[in-house]
């Protein structure tokens, strides 16, 4: 087929709502969008681990440290799952994993900040993996079939992680004066990093658009970040907490949250690598490839036997 009517059938499929697989022709730019989205979305995944990882030793029971310990593992499985849909677009997991090791391709920009108390990781799993929700419902539809599926098993988790955050943050609040600061503490530290969790506003973003287009997002970062913060700040109320922003208002005409302004040069700084955390998690990251040099090595060599032996 000439390259004309490959487009053509593309842009059907795209109209029409089908998924693009593995094996069918998309343009280059396609292909780069999501090879670039999906290996940061895993890198997130990966790198996300560390912040959290750092309070499973210091969980305040048996069950908060089960609990968290079944969390961290299942943000490794989405890398993992996010890893494998990259794959089948023709890059390899080395070469995506020295691209977050070089600094050439980002993570999510939340997880540069410090986890200082118990409460952060009640906060990390309400805020966090709520806004992490809000955006993969929607990419629960995206375009590419693989990506699309592995979201679906991804939502359901992330769901009951958020659940679980917002019960810790619950059981903060419900506490004693302390207890309830310390959850204050962390909702006014956590909010603003998350809302910038979803992107530059619509008319800074260089690829929204297009990726509406590809509906690669179904929604834009806009849309996702008002929709959280409406389903958000009930939720604060519920438990008694404050959300840190004195522009906060309900406007009934539009039946939706007025709220303050974002701070994008933190946003812009941060993704730069002059967070608070980003020398930290990238040097954590490097370390445990280094140290995992033996398993891979391993593993193999392991399959090479196996394949010698199929082949006798
Ligand atoms: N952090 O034009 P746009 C999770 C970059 S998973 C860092 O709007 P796009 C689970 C963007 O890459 C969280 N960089 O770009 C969990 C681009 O730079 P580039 C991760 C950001 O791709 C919970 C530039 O700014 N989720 O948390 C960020 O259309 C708890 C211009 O931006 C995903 O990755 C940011 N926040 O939209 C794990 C979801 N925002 O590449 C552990 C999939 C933007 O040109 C514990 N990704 N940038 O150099 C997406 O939906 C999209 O990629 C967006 C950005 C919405 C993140």
């Amino acid at each position: 087929m000439d390259l004309l009517k490959l487009q053509e059938s593309f842009d059907a499929k795209i109209e029409k709502g089908d998924c693009i697989e593995p094996k069918d022709w998309m343009p280059d730019d396609y292909r780069k969008t999501l090879i670039r989205q999906i290996s940061q979305h895993a890198h997130s995944e990966i790198v996300g681990m560390l912040p959290e990882g750092n309070w499973i030793t210091r969980a305040p029971s048996l069950r908060r440290k089960m609990v968290l310990l079944a969390k961290v593992q299942d943000e490794g499985g989405h890398g993992l799952y996010l890893y494998s849909a990259a794959e089948t677009m023709g890059i390899s997991r080395d070469e995506m994993i020295e691209q977050l090791h070089s600094g050439k391709a980002k993570y999510s920009s939340i997880f540069n900040y410090p986890t200082l108390t118990w409460a952060d990781i009640g906060a990390i799993g309400w805020l966090v993996d709520g806004a992490a929700i809000m955006n993969q419902v929607m990419l629960q539809r995206t375009s590419y079939g693989p990506y699309a599926r592995a979201m679906v098993r991804i939502c359901k988790e992330e769901s009951f992680h958020q659940r679980q955050g917002y019960e810790i943050m619950s059981v903060l609040a419900a506490g004693t004066h302390e207890q309830k600061a310390m959850a204050q503490d962390a909702l006014n530290r956590w909010w603003w990093p998350s809302l910038m969790m979803f992107g530059p506003p619509d008319a800074d973003s260089p690829h929204t658009a297009q990726s509406v287009r590809w509906k690669i997002k179904r929604e834009t970062n806009d849309e996702l970040r008002n929709k959280f913060v409406d389903r958000t700040v009930p939720q604060a109320e519920f438990i008694g907490l404050k959300v840190p922003d004195k522009d906060l208002k309900w406007n009934e005409a539009k039946q939706g949250y007025d709220w303050g302004k974002i701070n994008w040069d933190e946003f812009y700084n941060v993704i730069k690598g002059n967070g608070p955390c980003n020398k930290e998690r990238l040097e954590a990251r490097r370390k445990a490839h280094e140290n995992g040099a033996w398993v891979r090595e391993a593993a193999a060599a392991y399959a090479a036997k196996q394949q010698q032996k199929a082949a006798a």
